[in-house]
């Protein structure tokens, strides 16, 4: 009976049918965001793994700028081997540095060992199940601008001229090869840095 009047009654019928269809329109946009993490369904087990790290440079307990790092993840079980390039790394007021690489084929971070590369750091290996910014990264392997920024695994003469010769300088080229504790300016604490681990004849953990 209701329908004969709406149909005899045109403006009745827009007023019944409108609350309908402004409700249809706001459940559209509800399910168009909701969030879309919630309905994903989950990654097969073991296919991968966010591996979130913290880490440590020596001298570098105060706010700095972010840096970036080199990692080798070498499975322990088989020896293989992947390497993670230029890893950014953000750091907190008390220079304690955060980072995350995403691991394939594991199920867990403990079958791996990591070893991490700071940019003028020596190269020092931790397991995955350790808290890496317990022992800080040693300074002394500059990248070298004389040979393509590359960085030869060991503090040497060379590593220890880098330095010496930008004692002084701010500007940012010089501040990304010989600032050794990140704080814009290169001075003796720098040389002192690189001095201990050219005296320690310090090179790369492999
Ligand atoms: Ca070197
Ligand atoms: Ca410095």
């Amino acid at each position: 009976m209701d329908k004969k009047t709406d149909l005899e009654n045109p403006k009745k019928a827009v007023f019944r049918i409108l609350p309908l269809f402004l409700m249809t329109i706001a459940l559209s946009l509800t399910v168009v965001y909701l969030p879309q993490s919630k309905t994903a369904s989950p990654a097969a087990a073991g296919a991968f793994l966010v591996f979130p790290f913290k880490l440590t440079f020596d001298k570098v307990n105060r706010q700095a700028e972010e840096q970036r790092v080199d990692l080798t993840v070498r499975n322990i079980q088989t020896g293989q081997e992947r390497k993670y390039l230029d890893v950014l790394v953000l750091p907190d007021e008390q220079g304690i540095f955060s980072g995350s690489i995403t691991l394939s084929g594991a199920a867990s971070a403990e079958e791996f060992e990591f070893i991490v590369k700071g940019p003028k750091h020596l190269a020092k290996k931790f397991l995955g199940g350790e808290d890496f910014s317990l022992i800080p990264l040693l300074a002394g392997d500059l990248p070298n601008p004389n040979d393509k920024n590359h960085q030869d695994g060991v503090a040497d003469s060379v590593d220890f001229s880098l330095v010496k010769s930008r004692l002084g300088q701010i500007d940012k080229k010089s501040l990304s090869i010989a600032d050794v504790n990140f704080d814009l300016i290169i001075d003796q604490t720098d040389l002192d840095l690189v001095f201990e681990a050219v005296t320690g004849q310090l090179s790369d953990e492999k």
